[in-house]
């Protein structure tokens, strides 16, 4: 092959490489870059279809973990549903955003134990946990709350918000003890990212 054929070549293997992020990250990614042109502090209104363009049919468990895991409503189902009652979401602000009277949805802990995080010995339990949307809005949580603390008992992966599906994507990350439940209430959740901390 002449020298010429062989770059031609070698730049069609890279760009079809290049072109290879998801048209769904793309949309994502035009959303957001809506959402933080404007002031971060705002609630800014999305348009139907923006909003629509947020929503994830499946989470991913990945980061440092035996079993990745791609969870959709119906997986989660399967697995062990809880009942939460009464629980408002509270901005940083004061103010109240939500109050649902019920919910459900599935332990945090028990999706993490389900994908299994890699640790090496028992004194290995330097991890954080980040709940990451579409909108890349994310929530931290570390090990020892979720296994180690009465958080653990208190976080959730909401599907369901009085009797109906929920409506800002189709899962919500939640913490019910936190003191302002607003600031680690994921909705559009899109990943549950597990890594050591280096
Ligand atoms: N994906 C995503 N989740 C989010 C936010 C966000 O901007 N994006 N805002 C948070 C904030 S600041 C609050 S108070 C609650 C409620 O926000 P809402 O008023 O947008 O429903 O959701 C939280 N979860
Ligand atoms: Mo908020």
């Amino acid at each position: 092959m002449k020298t010429q054929n062989y770059i031609l070549v070698l730049l069609i293997a890279f760009s079809c490489a290049m072109c290879n992020s998801s048209k769904k990250e793309k949309e994502d990614k035009a959303v957001t870059q809506k959402i933080s042109k404007t002031d971060n502090d705002k609630h800014i209104p999305l348009t139907p279809e923006d909003s629509l363009k947020m929503v994830n049919h499946t989470i991913e468990v990945k980061g440092d973990v035996e079993f990745p895991l791609q969870l959709s409503v119906d997986s989660l189902k399967k697995m062990k549903v809880v009942t939460i009652d009464d629980f408002k979401v509270v901005c940083q602000s004061g103010q109240v955003k939500k109050d649902n009277k019920i919910c459900k949805g599935v332990l945090l802990k028990d999706i993490l134990e389900k994908a299994k995080i890699k640790q090496d010995g028992h004194k290995d339990r330097n991890f954080y946990i980040v709940g990451r949307a579409s909108d890349d809005y994310k929530a931290t949580f570390s090990w020892a709350e979720i296994f180690n603390n009465p958080t653990g008992e208190n976080t959730y992966v909401l599907f369901e918000e009085n009797g109906k599906p929920v409506k800002s994507g189709e899962m919500i990350l939640i913490c019910k003890n936190d003191i302002k439940t607003g600031p680690r209430h994921v909705y559009w959740l899109k990943s549950i990212e597990i890594y050591k901390v280096k």
